[in-house]
């Protein structure tokens, strides 16, 4: 099995850390990234060719060829059904899928959005962002509660917001340490062996490329 990702791709950490925690060996292919650039995303022939929408996580399992980190993950969870990254019930897990959908498509773009405005940290829309990302923490806190996970069980909603208050953190909005549940959350899942080796991984390409780690992670 093998997957085309990026070295500082969010999507394509998840995919990353899912195949681990399902136990699944997969080869990875680097796409050229250069951070500095606003299309940061060399091009590769393969992505191209089975992705319209030219973006990685891509998946090639033998004659199955497979493109957004959602729909592999799903995919990962039909082959390794013992080792669930969904909760048990039909509720919970439809509420980590709809949590993990709203990591994806409303926090993060809007997190990832920081990165374009760092070099105008004063204009309208960066304090706009920056409003956002404070909601996102206090969104998972509440959801959080006093569970140890954001939903029922270990999950993909947790892979999720795990990564994107990563990439806040990178961008300069870490996880204020009032929301105390949520930094305890935050400990639990960068424990897991599955995380630290993808994040890991992610920041040693940022020192390589002399970008700063988030206060937390150094
Ligand atoms: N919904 C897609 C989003 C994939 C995506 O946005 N990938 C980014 C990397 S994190 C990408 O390839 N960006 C390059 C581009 O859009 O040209 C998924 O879940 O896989």
């Amino acid at each position: 099995m093998k997957v085309y990702s990026g070295p500082m791709s969010f999507y394509g950490a998840k995919v990353l850390i899912a195949a681990i925690e399902k136990g699944l060996p997969i080869e990875v292919e680097f796409l050229g990234f250069d951070l500095r650039s606003p299309t940061p995303y060399g091009r590769h022939d393969e992505v191209d060719r089975i992705n319209p929408k030219r973006q990685v996580p891509v998946l090639i399992d033998g004659p199955l060829e497979l493109f957004d980190s959602t729909v592999i993950a799903e995919y990962f969870e039909d082959l390794v059904p013992s080792r669930p990254l969904w909760p048990a019930t039909i509720r919970d897990r439809a509420r980590a899928r709809l949590l993990e959908m709203k990591i994806d498509e409303i926090w993060f773009p809007k997190i990832l959005r920081l990165r374009d405005l760092r070099w105008t940290p004063d204009a309208a829309e960066s304090a706009e962002c920056r409003a956002v990302v404070r909601a996102f923490y206090e969104g998972l806190e509440e959801t959080l509660g006093d569970r140890d996970f954001l939903v029922a069980s270990f999950s993909n909603a947790d892979i999720a917001a795990y990564l994107a208050q990563l990439f806040a953190a990178m961008l300069g909005e870490p996880m204020p340490a009032e929301f105390k549940a949520l930094n305890a959350w935050r400990k639990r899942i960068e424990a897991r062996p599955s995380v630290a080796k993808v994040c890991g991984d992610m920041l040693d390409h940022l020192a390589a490329a002399r970008f700063p780690a988030p206060q937390f992670a150094a």
